[in-house]
């Protein structure tokens, strides 16, 4: 597999912490997730947030946003007015891959490209949503390189917004369908992991997407960091964020972010 460009992010001077979360799955389904989410961007100490993908269930196309009343009307004033706070940057998962230009505009984000080298004090991270390491799923990626490609997103966009949400609804019954049958989701290759690391300098990769949150050890000095999602309508709350500063990442419990 060639090895993706890598993008660069580096912390402005005066940041000091600087907080990853990833997979909230937005949807109005789930207003406690939004909830956190709104009481978490409202009061953290971090002087940027970077939400590394799946930040909603589903993203149908940016003209969402202007659909008076809509859910995607709702979170994108929550996102405009916590912007207004501090740094706030976003890279597409793959729910969200439609995600474009009119959703940073309307919240004052910041998109990033998969994957990107962010640096801090001194330390190197590179920051990936995940899904493109997963390579054991054959059938995942190539409807990831399909759904990527501008000519195919040019012409599901060109559809009415009425009809997306259709498909989009379909889409989500088989998912959940395959969620109920069992059957296990890829997890990141190790290998390509550590190339993409060794490209990058880094010595930690930092991801989310397979909702299995853990620190692994993948060579001496040579770390991959899984991101929590976040569940707070569930009977089991998730949620967390991964602390980046000079000394380091730091796992934090939502009430202490
Ligand atoms: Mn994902």
């Amino acid at each position: 597999m060639p090895l993706p460009p890598i993008a660069e992010l580096t912390a402005a001077s005066g940041w000091h912490a600087v907080d990853c979360i990833s997979d909230l799955h937005l949807d109005a389904a789930h207003p406690a997730t939004l909830q956190g989410l709104a009481t978490y961007l409202g009061h953290t100490s971090a002087d940027a947030v970077l939400i590394l993908g799946d930040l909603f269930e589903v993203w149908v196309g940016d003209d969402a946003i202007a659909e008076p009343g809509s859910f995607e009307a709702e979170v994108c004033a929550l996102l405009r007015q916590a912007s207004r706070q501090r740094a706030l940057y976003f890279m597409h998962g793959n729910r969200d891959f439609l995600v474009g230009e009119g959703f940073a505009q309307a919240t004052g984000i910041t998109l990033l490209t998969d994957p990107t080298l962010f640096t801090l004090g001194g330390q190197r991270w590179l920051l990936s949503h995940g899904d493109a390491l997963c390579l054991d799923d054959m059938d995942y990626q190539r409807f990831r390189a399909m759904v990527r490609g501008s000519a195919w997103q040019a012409r599901l966009l060109a559809q009415p917004l009425a009809a997306r949400r259709a498909q989009a609804r379909s889409i989500r019954s088989e998912s959940e369908a395959r969620k109920q049958s069992g059957a296990a989701y890829g997890d990141v290759d190790s290998a390509v992991a550590l190339a993409w690391l060794r490209a990058a300098q880094a010595p930690c990769l930092i991801h989310g997407h397979t909702h299995r949150p853990a620190d692994h050890l993948l060579a001496p000095g040579i770390t991959r960091l899984v991101l929590s999602d976040w569940d707070l309508d569930a009977a089991e709350q998730r949620a967390e964020v991964l602390r980046l500063s000079a000394q380091g990442a730091t796992r934090l419990p939502l009430d202490l972010a």
